[in-house]
């Protein structure tokens, strides 16, 4: 259980209290008052989507306040962070890789994936993002297709974790596991699981996911 700073605190009442309109207004002024947009994601954002996730899982919330949160958080993050984000100066307008993205079969939520994209993306990578509830088959697929540096897979869902376990076992099984580095992440993913199914990266949030993207070139590229 994490403890909440006042501002988590304010965004989570927002969430669930108040008008779309209104709570991008509100972030919009803690933004200009100084925080930073990374800050805002890492420290605000992201502890309180999981509140909203606790909340719903011990019934204090039901699916239609999950998907009203959902709704404003995904415009929060589209209309607010993306823009700011994207103006980072660590963007290199260069290609450092080609990334294919995709939430695995499934699972539906694409918040966070599309944090780790637009990261990917300041950072200098291309991103190919499949969307959401993508199937194993398809991933491979248009991988071998966009000749992709690297294989990138969220999975919020536990239900949904074992595809990512067949993505790997796909490529092992067609012979180009090598050729296609796998980094997975997502809330229920950890380090031990990704190394248990023989991913090659793992990634908390969307900072580590960059830092573990450009790993993975360094050490494709070394002989
Ligand atoms: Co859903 N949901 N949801 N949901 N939802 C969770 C995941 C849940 C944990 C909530 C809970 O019960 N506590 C739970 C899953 C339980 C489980 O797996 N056992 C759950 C459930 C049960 C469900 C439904 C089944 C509810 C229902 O219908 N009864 C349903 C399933 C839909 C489906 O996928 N088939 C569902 C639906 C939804 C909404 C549509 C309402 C909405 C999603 C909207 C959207 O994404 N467009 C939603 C939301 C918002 C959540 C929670 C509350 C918040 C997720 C989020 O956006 N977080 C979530 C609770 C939680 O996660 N604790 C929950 C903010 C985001 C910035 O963080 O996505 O974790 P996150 O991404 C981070 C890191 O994880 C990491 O970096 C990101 C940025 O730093 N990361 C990567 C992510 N991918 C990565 C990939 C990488 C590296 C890092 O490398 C490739």
């Amino acid at each position: 259980m994490t403890i909440p700073n006042d501002l988590e605190t304010e965004f989570v009442e927002k969430l669930l209290a108040s008008q779309e309109a209104e709570i991008i207004t509100w972030s919009k002024e803690v933004l200009d008052e100084g925080m930073k947009p990374l800050d805002f994601f890492d420290r605000v954002f992201t502890p309180g989507m999981a509140v909203i996730g606790e909340k719903f899982a011990r019934l204090d919330i039901f699916l239609p306040e999950l998907m009203d949160s959902a709704q404003k958080a995904k415009a929060i993050s589209d209309q607010v962070l993306a823009p700011l984000l994207a103006k980072d100066p660590a963007s290199k307008g260069m290609t450092c890789g080609k990334v294919v993205l995709a939430s695995v079969k499934g699972d539906l939520h694409d918040i966070g994936k599309n944090m780790v994209s637009l990261m990917l993306q300041v950072n200098g990578f291309e991103v190919i993002d499949l969307g959401v509830n993508v199937s194993p088959g398809d991933i491979i697929n248009r991988s071998r297709e966009e000749d992709a540096d690297i294989v990138a897979l969220s999975s919020l869902m536990t239900t949904s974790m074992p595809y990512m376990k067949e993505v790997v076992e796909r490529l092992e099984g067609f012979g180009i596991k090598d050729r296609f580095p796998v980094i997975v992440g997502g809330a229920p993913i950890t380090k031990e699981y990704a190394e248990g199914i023989g991913a090659d990266a793992f990634g908390k949030d969307a900072i580590q996911a960059v830092q573990e993207c450009l790993a993975l070139l360094d050490r494709s590229a070394s002989p």
